[in-house]
């Protein structure tokens, strides 16, 4: 298949840019390269050496004869570069990770959240007006969260996507339908990946686009089989305030000889996935594509749920780590039961992966080679959600 991955420079997007050619189907990345210029705004770096992307491209072209094409365009600004791509290339799928991702980051000031609302929206918007109006019939893949669903304990699995709701007439008869799962966004970045389910919803319904929108989880994990064929192949690993995940943090936390920065108590759970299988979704949804009609296909795209308390009590026995319980910069609950369906991507053949210590070890041992290049002072958080948060985490700095 043609397929174009919008984003396919990032910690998502470039291994499943890689296994997408490595299986065999004609990709072509498109980046605007601001990741890295949002590393330099924060000075940060990738705990991994990142080779630039042409240097990537190219090795990847040596190493397995290959080649992955790349346009440089904003998918939120350039609408008219970007319908032409789609004109010319012609793609069977687009995959959609081009995002500003990171929740800390879109709350650190009115102009951080502006940017991710105008990048994020317009993105989205431009790549279906787009594909409508080059009249493609392509299938859009997107990488949403699963924080679309906030993370207050409910008495059920959380379906995937749709709430299946009765209600009475004025007659008294009662009426079935699926909606939209309500929405709970929990930061900025998150509120965009909400938005973006209603544009889905609009063009599926308007144009009959075929869209098929990943409610992923928490992304661990570094490296896959084909980022690990050369060093200048390897994946970004973030590991700063405001990028890094939690479960990466740690375990570079602990590479460093830092204590594992719990917030609040700890009893956060979420959603975890290892990025082996996020690249397998993401073949498993594209491969899977040609039977979706009419309405949006959402599948949660998770392995397991954790508390973030258990997490660091697993990093800490494993390597010694002191575990230190942080002011939350976040509002959030301080504690939450999660437990969620991810039937679809199971019935298309995923076979999770589960945290195991010799993986976790794998990622410490990769942390410490490289660990002259963390920046003690880049790993607090410090964005801080609102002026309640701020004062709560100024109130017990010494
Ligand atoms: P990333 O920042 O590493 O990758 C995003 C890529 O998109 C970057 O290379 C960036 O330069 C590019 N990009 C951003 N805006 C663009 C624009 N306007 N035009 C062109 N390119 C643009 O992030 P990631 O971790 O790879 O996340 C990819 C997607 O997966 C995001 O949509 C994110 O919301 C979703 N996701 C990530 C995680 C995770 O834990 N990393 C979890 C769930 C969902
Ligand atoms: N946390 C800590 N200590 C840290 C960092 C985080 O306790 O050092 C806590 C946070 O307070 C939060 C939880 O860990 O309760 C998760 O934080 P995170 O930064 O790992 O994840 P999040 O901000 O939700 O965002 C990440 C990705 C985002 C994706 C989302 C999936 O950056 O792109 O959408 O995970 S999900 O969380 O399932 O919505």
């Amino acid at each position: 298949m043609r397929v174009i991955v919008l984003g396919g420079d990032g910690f998502c997007g470039w291994p499943s840019s890689l296994h997408l050619s490595a299986i065999g189907h004609e990709v072509t990345i498109v980046d605007n390269l601001v990741h890295r210029r949002i590393d330099v705004e924060l000075g940060v770096q990738s705990l991994t050496p990142i080779a630039e992307l042409p240097e990537r491209l190219a090795a990847w072209h040596e190493k397995t004869g290959n080649t992955i094409g790349f346009e440089e365009i904003d998918v939120a600004v350039e609408y008219e570069r970007l319908k032409s791509l789609i004109g010319v290339v012609r793609p069977d799928v687009i995959v959609h990770f081009a995002e500003q991702r990171a929740a800390p980051y879109s709350m650190k000031s009115s102009a951080h959240k502006r940017y991710t609302v105008d990048n994020n929206v317009n993105g989205t918007h431009n790549l279906l007006a787009a594909v409508t109006e080059a009249g493609v019939d392509a299938h859009v893949v997107h990488l949403g969260t699963m924080g679309v669903y906030g993370y207050e304990t409910v008495p059920m699995d959380l379906p995937e996507g749709y709430l299946t709701v009765s209600y009475p007439d004025r007659n008294g008869d009662t009426h079935t339908r699926d909606i939209l799962y309500p929405t709970q966004p929990g930061s900025v970045y998150h509120l965009t990946k909400s938005l973006d389910q209603l544009l889905f919803q609009f063009y599926a319904g308007n144009d009959g686009l075929r869209i098929t929108d990943l409610h992923q989880g928490i992304v661990w994990g570094t490296q896959t089989a084909e980022t690990a064929l050369d060093p200048r192949l390897v994946n970004r690993f973030d590991y700063d305030g405001d990028y890094g995940t939690v479960l990466n943090r740690f375990l570079v936390e602990a590479a460093v000889g830092l204590p594992l920065t719990v917030h609040g108590s700890g009893g956060q759970t979420r959603a975890f996935i290892n990025i082996n299988d996020t690249v397998r979704c993401i073949r498993l949804a594209i491969e899977s594509g040609c039977e979706i009609d009419g309405c949006v296909r959402v599948m949660n795209q998770i392995s397991e749920t954790h508390r973030v308390s258990d997490l660091a009590d697993i990093v800490a026995e494993l390597t010694g780590a002191a575990v230190s319980r942080v002011e939350n910069p976040r509002r959030e609950a301080d504690a939450n039961d999660l437990s969620v369906r991810n039937d679809h991507l199971v019935g298309l053949g995923l076979d999770p992966i589960a945290l195991r210590s010799d993986l976790l070890a794998a990622e410490i041992d990769l942390a410490r080679a490289h660990s002259d290049r963390v920046d003690p002072a880049r790993v607090p958080a410090e964005s801080c959600w609102n002026r309640e948060r701020v004062e709560a985490v100024e109130s017990v700095i010494p």
